[in-house]
């Protein structure tokens, strides 16, 4: 299946710098910043550079540089941010929506990091 990006989306603007955002960090491929309407404490989310619509569409067309720097970049988040339960950290949890059935709003892949409060059993 193909998938067509729209570059208006309110994530390409944000990596175009036409509208700010709260970062936290920003790696080669990646950049992270928090959620602009926090559904916890901690809200983060981490979103590649390049123009992916989805995590299946990233992980079909991106290269393995983007990939690992991807997951790389949500790991020194949940270092920086003091996460890592095998720190001693509180937790988290680690959310990708995908598409219609998985509620995505916004069209340009990004993963939410949530801490901070107990998460319950389901999904934000
Ligand atoms: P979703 O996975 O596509 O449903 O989540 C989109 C998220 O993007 C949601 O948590 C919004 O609060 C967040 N967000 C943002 O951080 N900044 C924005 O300008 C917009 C949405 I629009």
């Amino acid at each position: 299946m193909g998938y067509t990006y729209d570059h208006e989306n309110i994530f390409a603007k944000i990596l175009r710098g036409e509208i700010p955002n709260d970062t936290v960090l920003e790696t080669e491929h990646s950049l992270a910043f928090n959620d602009i309407a926090p559904q916890s404490p901690v809200h983060v989310l981490v979103i590649p550079k390049g123009p992916y619509v989805t995590w299946d569409h990233f992980i079909d067309a991106a290269s393995d540089a983007e990939i690992a720097d991807y997951h790389r970049a949500m790991r020194q988040v949940i270092d920086k941010l003091g996460l890592s339960p095998g720190e001693d950290g509180q937790g988290y949890r680690v959310i990708v929506n995908s598409g219609a059935a998985g509620v995505q709003e916004v069209m340009h892949l990004h993963t939410h990091i949530c801490s901070g409060r107990d998460l319950g059993r389901m999904i934000p």
